[in-house]
């Protein structure tokens, strides 16, 4: 039982013992660490630090190849992929454990040092207990390694033909129960935290519950009659809360506990700062607005673009009692810097949000408060950007400055600090490579250029002439617009293409272009099979 036995060569069984005590204690260290997650704030865990840091550092072209390639779902992915790659390390620790178990207990500390620096040093980090989560369940690991090695080193034969030796089973058996029982324990106090759920996130919940929307004094005009067109398969002209689409870099949707936020306005040509807690907000001068909010990464003919009713306060409002002066009346500051809880910044022209245009700080979203994913408590609206550039969510200040002074989080990573939304349409139905009978088949979907509104849409089957769409009636020229074409299809195979003219009178242009660096432009079109009828 002593480790002053003369080595022997491990044989396989070690070996596969060793990398699985290494796995088991790599786990035990995450399921401590998410527990103690729990309780200092959950963005503060291992996985999701490192995972954010690594999303910054990730070069704009990945990130867009990312979007591109897994969608919403790009998140999961980078999370699935760094647990791959700590599981891989995982098991090479415990093969340097199984000659060296304090260097390999040591090993896992240095992890946990690395993720308890990546978690002080996130932007949103603002408390040194940062450091904890990732500092706890490394020196768990490292305990529960060096204790399953002395089990798997002691019940090694002394002397050479001695394999059959009852102290070797039994020692193997002893490091089998140590893993099995922490592997169980972890897994157990981490599902029980996870059902009672984090005390942080629960002050979030309460406080997004007993928030009451005020009635709007400027309410959305009612949606007119025939902006609605009944086709089925196209777009709703409202998004539901549920369907609309999220993108963002929070590997934890932040849960920001509506009672203790804040958002203060300062900077350059601010001559009255302000500091607004969200009763006041929404105690102010309220407008409700139906707006189409589109991202910028958004592929011609893509899902990630949607329409909502706000409710909010004109950002104008409060900037001007701020003291601020837009560019065009002699204002110093010519961008205004939206700072989110989670560290993102967001840059906006201020001429664009002082021009009167519905530029919103919206707590409300089709009638609820903000959904924790869309930005509760408050987040930006401005109609006729990309959200990159305007609608910040979990915002908490603003700061007035200029483009020369500073470049937002995006700005760096290749997108350009200026993007207002490029002319856009898209084919709902019938979807690409679908089969049609023949007949009338209702060509039909959206066209959007928020703020400019859309005057035409146009459809064009094979290389044929372009024809006219039916265009629903406009609600606002902040929001987009539903068409349908009815087509005469005959048997074949069909490329439809649909086009828009925007308000000033400018036609979508024909060849396409990535979304990097401000907008992806091009026709859409989809292919059809038409059997006949
Ligand atoms: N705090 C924060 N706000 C953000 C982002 C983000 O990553 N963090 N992404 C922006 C981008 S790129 C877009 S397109 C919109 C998307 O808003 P949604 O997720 O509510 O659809 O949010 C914007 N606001
Ligand atoms: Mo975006």
């Amino acid at each position: 039982m002593t480790l002053s036995q003369p080595p022997r060569e491990p044989t396989r069984t070690d070996r596969l013992l060793a990398a699985l005590g290494g796995l088991v204690s790599a786990y035990v260290s995450l399921a401590v660490a998410d527990l103690a997650s729990f309780w200092v704030r959950p963005e503060a865990g291992p996985v999701i630090a490192v995972g954010g840091a690594v999303v910054d550092r990730t070069p704009a072209a990945v990130k867009e190849w990312a979007i591109r390639a897994f969608g919403e779902n790009d998140k999961a992915v980078l999370q699935f992929g760094i647990l791959v790659i700590l599981g891989a390390l995982a098991a090479a620790v415990g093969l340097l454990a199984l000659r060296r178990p304090l260097l390999g207990a040591a090993a896992v500390g240095a992890f946990g040092v690395l993720g308890a620096l990546a978690a002080v040093t996130r932007p949103d980090s603002d408390s040194a207990a940062d450091a904890l989560p990732s500092l706890v369940g490394a020196a768990a690991g490292a305990l529960l390694l060096y204790v399953l090695m002395v089990r798997l080193l002691a019940g090694r034969p002394v002397r050479a033909g001695g394999a059959g030796d009852p102290v070797a089973r039994s020692d193997r058996r002893g490091f089998l129960v140590v893993a099995a029982s922490a592997g169980l324990v972890a897994t157990g106090a981490a599902a029980v935290a996870r059902s009672v759920g984090s005390p942080v996130e629960e002050n979030a919940a309460a406080s997004r519950e007993a928030l009451r929307l005020p009635r709007p004094a400027s309410p959305a005009p009612p949606v007119p009659e025939g902006a609605v067109l009944r086709v089925p398969g196209i777009s709703p002209f409202l998004t539901p809360n549920r369907d609309f689409y999220r993108v963002d870099t929070a590997l934890v949707v932040p849960r920001v506990d509506a009672d203790h936020w804040r958002l203060r306005v300062h900077g350059s040509g601010v001559s009255r700062e302000l500091t607004v807690t969200l009763r006041e907000l929404t105690a102010r001068r309220n407008v409700e607005r139906d707006i189409t909010l589109a991202c910028v990464s958004n592929e011609v003919g893509g899902t990630l673009v949607g329409n909502a009713r706000w409710l909010g306060v004109p950002l104008a409002d409060l900037l001007r009692e701020a003291g601020v002066r837009p560019p065009s009346e002699g204002g110093p500051a010519d961008q205004l810097v939206a700072r989110s809880v989670d560290g993102m910044t967001i840059g906006t022209p201020v001429e664009d949000v002082m021009d009167g245009r519905d530029a919103l700080l919206a707590f409300g979203m089709n009638g609820e408060p903000l959904p924790f994913v869309h930005g509760f408590p408050v987040r930006m609206v401005v109609p006729g950007l990309y959200g990159y550039v305007s609608a910040c969510k979990w915002i908490e200040s603003i700061e007035l400055t200029t483009f020369d002074a500073y470049d937002a989080y995006w700005v760096p990573r290749g997108w350009s600090a200026r993007a207002p939304v490029k002319t856009e349409s898209r084919i709902d139905t019938p979807r690409a490579l679908t089969r049609v009978t023949a007949g009338t088949v209702m060509v039909a979907g959206v066209a959007w250029a928020q703020h400019r509104g859309i005057r035409r849409v146009e459809v064009r089957v094979d290389d044929g002439p372009w024809q006219d769409a039916r265009l629903a009636a406009e609600d606002s020229r902040d929001t987009w617009r539903q068409w349908v074409y009815p087509w005469a299809a005959t048997p074949g195979r069909h490329t439809l293409t649909v086009r828009a003219t925007d308000g000033s009178g400018t036609t979508q242009p024909e060849e396409r272009t990535d979304p990097m660096p401000d907008g992806a432009q091009g026709w859409h079109s989809v292919e059809v099979t038409v059997r006949g009828a």
